[in-house]
Formats: C-alpha cells, structure tokens, sequence
C-alpha cells in the first residue's frame, strides 16, 4: 500500500510513522507513507497557502489552488482508491474503517490546519472524510498519524503471528482479554492458574469469557 499524506507540518507525522511497527513496515515494502509539504503548492513566493476566510471572523482557510494543484499534481503519479480529508466533522474512525482502508492499494490523505479548507475543495476531490473522535485537535496530522498506523498493522505481514490483530480488542467488537508475563507471582498477586494449566483449550474459552466480561463492563456499547 502507499499513502501520500498532505501537509504544513510534515515534522509531526516524521516520528509517529518513523518507529516500531510502522518502520518495519517501511522497511519492508508492504507499507510506503510519503508526506508532501503543501508550500511545494503556494501561489506565491512567500510561501502563502491560506488566507482570510469570506464574510469575516477569526482563522485563516486553506485555498483552493495549492490543494487543488498539489492533490491533481500527485494524482498524474497515481490513481488513488480515496483521497480522504482529516477533520472533526468526518465520519468517525474505527476498527471497521481501518479494516476496509487496509484494502486499498492508493490513498491520498489531507491534513487541515487553521480553520480547514475551502469547502470547495471538500465538495470536488474529497472521497472521504474522518475524524478520529469528538474534540479538537490543532491539525489533521496527529489524526492521520492515527489512521495510518491503524491502517499499517493490518497489511498482510506486517505483524508476525505473535503480534496478530486478529485478536486485538475491537476485532470482533470485543475487548482483549487480560494479559499477564513473569513472575508467575509477584508480591502474593498471582497470575491466574489457568493460564499455567498448559490446556490450550481451557484457556482459550478463559480469554473468551474475560473478553466478554470486560467488553460488559467497560464497553457495552459495543455488544
Ligand atoms: Cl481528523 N482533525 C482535527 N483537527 N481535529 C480532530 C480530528 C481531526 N479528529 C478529531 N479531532
């Protein structure tokens, strides 16, 4: 899969892709993330690519020709599957929309900032649009971030066996059981017995039940 991502602030997406999973998956070619400064696009020599939005108030608005270039200019590379604005008034991202991303081949990701974009924008070339929950963040890139690594961890090989999300929590709209490591004992609390049974079977249907104990508890939303 390949991801461009679009932004004013490629620095806050370097670290969160550039590291443990997501570096492996770079490394191995299943996963290329490229990030593509929006300024390459500016309609001017100081770089401007937003101004003061129409009929007044506080924040500047990203314009329509640097996006409008940047997103047809990057589109000449590649046909892309969706082509996906970042923003708190999105569809909101869950296991079930990382799971359909996943399957993608080419997506094209846009971060706000300031106030957003050019509705404009929004209504030509937009295909999707996400918000990763119900608070506001200082700009898209923290979110994609987000995305791209839930995304990422789905592609086939990236995870090894150990590490399969086929039993992480929300994968089957269920919670992941408790996990426990050494010492088996740990200042008298101890870890519980089942799980030194040796009995695969016994102990997956202990997972089961803590999954869906915990999923009661802490989430019934989602039974
Ligand atoms: Cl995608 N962007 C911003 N700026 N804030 C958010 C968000 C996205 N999702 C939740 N809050």
């Amino acid at each position: 899969m390949h991801i461009d991502i679009i932004t004013v602030v490629p620095e806050l997406l370097e670290s969160p892709l550039g590291h443990s999973i997501m570096k492996r998956a770079q490394e191995k070619n299943l996963l290329t993330v490229k990030t593509h400064h929006l300024r390459q696009w500016a309609v001017n020599e100081y770089g401007q690519v937003d101004d003061y939005q129409y009929g007044g108030g506080a924040g500047m608005v990203m314009m329509c020709e640097p996006l409008a270039n940047a997103i047809e200019g990057l589109s000449k590379e590649r046909s892309y599957d969706d082509i996906i604005y970042m923003t708190p008034d999105g569809e909101q991202f869950n296991q079930s929309t990382a799971n359909q991303l996943s399957l993608k081949n080419n997506l094209l990701i846009i971060c706000g900032h300031y106030k957003g974009i050019d509705q404009r924008i929004r209504e030509h070339f937009i295909t999707r649009e996400i918000s990763i929950g119900d608070y506001v963040l200082s700009g898209g890139e923290l979110a994609a971030a987000v995305v791209v690594d839930a995304i990422g961890r789905l592609l086939p090989g990236v995870l090894n066996n150990e590490t399969s999300a086929l039993f992480d929590s929300f994968q089957d709209n269920l919670l992941a059981p408790p996990v426990y490591t050494r010492p088996a004992d740990f200042r008298g609390w101890k870890v519980p017995d089942i799980l030194l049974s040796g009995d695969l079977k016994k102990i997956e249907d202990w997972r089961y039940d803590q999954s869906v104990e915990r999923t009661t508890s802490k989430r019934p939303d989602l039974l």
